[in-house]
């Protein structure tokens, strides 16, 4: 039996405002044309299928039309919720998808329902398809209790809930080959920039310890790095498909392919996907990095995106012309410049305040705009009640 466990295809996400639709379009055919060459069994999405929990139309189009291309295939599809999605927008169809094969499990429900049993081929394995857990699912919230208080208190619930989840399995299904999903930020994972801010219940992450060892394969979704997180235990990060953020430009994304034989696990692969298109960045003077950017040349398909940083000695309002006329006149037509920033030296060493000064408000997160706000109050005693009063609030509001 094979199995391939892809995440985080973030669709309907833009980059500094450019589509990414042609990049997801051209990883679905890809995924499609590998699923139908290596008679692939079952595939796995372990949340954040949307970037949004109220996806545009075309985002809602692009998936469909997905979908409906999986069907004709001898293929189980079992897609689960991220922090991103919204569990009621993934569970709306799942019922008319159910029969046509395709398991969708958009928020927590039961145990029985999150399990999913596989027989085929005289093979059998079991899928936890278990999603993000929001801090709802897990306890009820007490009043009285402090930040520090609610963060480990969050976390023993998520053991606790996931020490079930294994109970279940033990009891219900022993004799199957056992694969959990998840998507959440387990300790000691290797961050990138597109990743929302780790939100309450992950926190401070979890412990590998609790997955107890019991699963065969971990499906993890969340981190958009690909990585393994215990190769002893096979708990694995695929990764999103694609690079979603400038800090993930040197990826090789991939998806991980989980063959199973005898009900036993014969090998975990890593499977490359084509960069469709290249981020890149260049920094220096203005002249270095024109110099760069002419000389610029890339094979794949996609337009190149780009960010430039500019670094210059003086201020200057010829300095100034000059950059934004570079920016705004399509250098090299292989790519195109998604970001850029003009810096002054002469500004940076004499900053204090360097947060305000030198740092593009794109790069900076709702959170990040909170915190600093909270320093211009020293007065305050409240503060970590307020910064979790503001998680919760971006939480909710799936921002
Ligand atoms: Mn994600």
């Amino acid at each position: 039996m094979k199995i391939l466990h892809t995440s985080d295809w973030h669709i309907g996400k833009q980059l500094y405002k450019q589509e990414l639709h042609e990049d997801l379009l051209l990883f679905f055919d890809w995924l499609l044309q590998y699923i139908v060459t290596e008679k692939i069994d079952v595939l796995l999405v372990s949340g954040d299928v949307f970037d949004h929990a109220n996806p545009s139309q075309a985002a809602f189009k692009q998936y469909y039309d997905f979908l409906k291309r999986l069907i004709p295939l001898d293929l189980q599809v079992i897609i689960t919720g991220g922090n991103h999605d919204s569990s009621a927008v993934l569970n709306a169809p799942a019922e008319l998808l159910r029969t046509l094969n395709i398991t969708v499990i958009g928020g927590a429900g039961s145990l029985d329902e999150m399990f999913i049993p596989i027989n085929k081929n005289g093979e059998r394995i079991v899928i936890a398809a278990i999603p993000y857990l929001r801090d709802k699912d897990l306890r009820k919230p007490d009043a009285g209790e402090t930040y520090t208080d609610k963060i480990e208190l969050a976390k023993a619930a998520l053991r606790t809930y996931f020490s079930e989840v294994n109970a279940h399995y033990s009891t219900y299904h022993k004799e199957a080959f056992y694969v959990l999903m998840g998507h959440l930020y387990v300790q000691g994972s290797q961050l990138s920039d597109s990743e929302r801010d780790i939100q309450i219940g992950n926190l401070a992450g979890v412990e590998v310890a609790m997955f107890e060892g019991i699963p065969h394969y971990v499906a993890l979704g969340h981190i958009h790095k690909p990585q393994v997180i215990s190769a002893k235990h096979q708990i694995h990060y695929c990764g999103s498909p694609i690079p979603l953020s400038f800090s993930e430009k040197e990826d090789r994304k991939q998806v991980n392919l989980i063959e199973v034989e005898n009900n036993r696990l014969k090998s975990v692969k890593k499977i490359e996907i084509p960069t469709f298109r290249k981020l890149v960045s260049f920094e220096g003077t203005l002249s270095e990095v024109k110099e760069k950017i002419t000389q610029y040349t890339d094979e794949t398909p996609l337009l190149s995106f780009a960010e430039i940083k500019v670094i210059e000695e003086q201020e200057s309002i010829e300095n100034r012309y000059a950059f934004e006329t570079f920016v705004t006149s399509n250098p090299n037509e292989k790519l195109q410049i998604v970001k850029s920033r003009l810096i002054y030296k002469n500004l940076v060493e004499g900053a204090s305040h360097h947060f305000a000064k030198n740092t593009d408000v794109a790069d900076v997160t709702p959170l990040q705009m909170f915190e600093k706000r909270l320093e211009l109050e020293p007065d305050l005693e409240n503060k970590e009640a307020l910064l979790l009063a503001f998680r919760e609030l971006l939480e909710e509001l799936g921002l």
